[in-house]
């Protein structure tokens, strides 16, 4: 191998070692944003979360979100809204996945398309969510079942940390 092609392997594999280790980081800082999503939405620390406060929180979060308070969410009032990833992709220099992960999970909500997400979308989502985040069935969802399995916590971690988690 010409020398120039050795050099530019070596630093590929030096960035790549580098860049490793800032995944490494940034999983355990997306996944600590994840574990306090689920101590606020666990309100009485009981260690679970079922489906009633699960609605409520995301009720109490619609509501957050809806800046105009014209009980719909729109793409733009979707993307304002963040508890602590935002500021966290952007110092990672990942703000564009993180944008896109957001974009991503709208159009998964906004069920019939048409631009905004109405309340009732909102509940039909957390509900197969809810189902989806809930691995035994037992419908409850513990820590890891939450962190691991709600849609916006995956789709928002992924895009800080591009890796297979855990
Ligand atoms: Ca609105
Ligand atoms: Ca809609
Ligand atoms: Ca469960």
């Amino acid at each position: 191998m010409p020398i120039t092609q050795k050099i530019l392997a070596c630093s590929l594999a030096i960035s790549a070692a580098l860049s490793g280790s800032a995944f490494a980081e940034d999983i355990t800082e997306g996944r600590r944003l994840a574990k306090l999503a689920f101590a606020s939405v666990d309100g009485d620390d009981r260690g679970y979360i079922d489906q009633g406060q699960f609605r409520s929180f995301g009720g109490d979060v619609f509501y957050s979100m809806d800046a105009d308070e014209n009980d719909l969410l729109s793409l733009g009032e979707f993307l304002a809204w963040d508890f602590g990833m935002a500021p966290l992709a952007e110092e990672m220099g990942r703000k564009d996945a993180y944008e896109t992960a957001l974009r991503v999970v709208f159009a998964f909500w906004d069920r019939n398309g048409d631009g905004n997400i109405a309340p009732r979308e909102h509940l039909l989502s957390l509900g197969a969510d809810f189902k989806r985040a809930d691995a035994d069935g037992d419908a409850l969802l513990t820590e890891d079942e939450f962190t691991g399995g709600f849609s916006v916590m995956v789709a928002l971690r992924a895009a800080i940390a591009p890796v297979p988690v855990e």
